[in-house]
């Protein structure tokens, strides 16, 4: 092999003697295996809303809830490709039941410390300059277990309250700006028309910043349970201000004071009080291949394959351990790599076959670096509130043992 041979044909990454004697054989008798005679069969030519494989059953996952209407289901990290999670694989969170809402009849009313009060349809939204952002969404609860000490088997289970969309919608100023902010207005209330009138407040910087009311999910409407027909997205903040069926919006000089903002959704500190109003979700990452529950079939070439996050700005930098954090590496950041979104990462690994551990940890625009589950205890604690611990974003470790298993550290 002369040195243009080897440059225009790299070593074969995962080519075995086996895999080529088999390929070779089907070449040589013209292609009979059943497979490809299936596929000679004429198939169905063409469906008005598509479905995926049926050898596909990468699923949501979740417990039973013993509170109707209560109940939130997992995104299965584990086997998402890219930065976009399919709407039927966003996690979901209600407190109340997934409302059966009309977009020919539901209103959004603007009121409070405003020139004009003034009701939308989600035909008027429609016909407003729109936007579409990629960002995620993700539960101040997401990973609490792993605060607990009490890991969960795999990366659904662990971070899997977390999801990353394309959403398209108005930006909430030009919306709060046709009804005109009064000087004293500080805060916007905002409230959902699900049955427990789920309701949150935010700065009015912050509502003026980069806050979309959404329709539009990933390239369609959006799905029920997300909020149809109209949510807000709140880029970089914890989950529950997202409000779903969003009906109302009251500008106020104060917060309103909510159950999920006053007792559900603060973070304990270890004094025992209880900090409000922390929005930001910070910088954070797992790995999602190989992660808890797959297996490696075989020693040598494996890609970990991983995604990061910042509710603060741009994940800058992914390191990754392949040896129980002795030494770190930097990964390949995948484009494009946005701000208050996912960011897949990559880093090519060759398995030994020894007994190890993987672990990813994420730095964002702020210099903000992921910290160690001890480094995080020690500055926040143990205590957990009412509803659990929220604001977790310790590194998280897999273990790869000798027979290929992959398990929870
Ligand atoms: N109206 C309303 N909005 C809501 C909720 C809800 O129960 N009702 N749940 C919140 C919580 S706690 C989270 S984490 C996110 C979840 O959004 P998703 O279900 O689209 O993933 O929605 C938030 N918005
Ligand atoms: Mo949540």
């Amino acid at each position: 092999m002369d040195a243009r041979d080897s440059m225009s044909n790299p070593a074969p990454i995962l080519l075995s003697r086996r895999r080529l004697l088999a390929a070779g054989a089907v070449t040589l008798a013209g292609g009979t295996s059943a497979a490809q005679d299936a596929a000679r069969e004429l198939g169905p030519p063409r469906s008005p809303y598509g479905q995926r494989s049926p050898h596909e059953t990468s699923a949501r996952w979740f417990a039973p809830s013993p509170m109707p209407g209560s109940a939130a289901s997992r995104t299965p990290l584990q086997d998402a490709v890219g930065i976009i999670t399919p709407s039927a694989l966003h996690f979901e969170r209600h407190h109340a039941g997934v409302p059966a809402l009309s977009p020919s009849t539901h209103e959004l009313l603007v009121h409070g410390l405003v020139e004009r009060p003034l009701v939308f349809t989600v035909a008027d939204l429609r016909r407003m300059p729109s936007v579409s952002r990629i960002h995620f969404i993700e539960c101040a609860g997401n990973s609490s277990r792993e605060h607990e000490g009490r890991p969960a088997e795999d990366a659904q289970r662990s971070h899997g309250l977390l999801s990353c969309s394309e959403w398209t919608g108005v930006p909430l100023g030009a919306l709060l700006r046709e009804a005109g902010v009064r000087r004293e207005a500080a805060w916007v209330v905002a409230e959902g028309a699900d049955a427990c009138r789920l309701a949150r407040s935010l700065p009015i910087d912050k509502a003026l910043d980069d806050v979309i009311v959404a329709y539009g999910q990933n390239g369609e409407a959006l799905r029920p349970e997300q909020g149809y027909p109209l949510r807000l997205v709140v880029p970089g903040w914890e989950g529950n201000i997202h409000i779903k069926w969003l009906h109302r919006l009251q500008l106020s000089d104060q917060p309103a004071m909510s159950k999920d903002e006053a007792a559900s959704y603060t973070d304990f500190m270890p004094d025992g009080r209880a900090q409000w109003f922390t929005f930001a979700m910070d910088v954070k990452s797992v790995i999602t291949r190989p992660s808890g529950g797959q297996r490696l079939a075989a020693t040598g070439f494996h890609e970990i394959s991983g995604l990061a996050w910042s509710g603060r700005g741009r994940v800058t930098r992914v390191e990754v351990s392949a040896d129980r954090g002795s030494t770190w590496q930097d990964a390949t950041l995948s484009e494009p790599s946005l701000p208050k979104a996912f960011t897949r990462f990559t880093f090519p690994w060759a398995w030994s076959g020894r007994d190890t551990w993987l672990q990813s940890r994420a730095s964002d625009d702020t210099g903000d670096r992921q910290p160690t589950r001890e480094a995080l205890v020690a500055v926040r604690g143990l205590l957990a509130g009412p509803d659990g611990f929220n604001h977790y974003n310790g590194i998280k470790a897999w273990r790869v043992r000798p027979d290929g298993t992959v398990s929870h550290v």
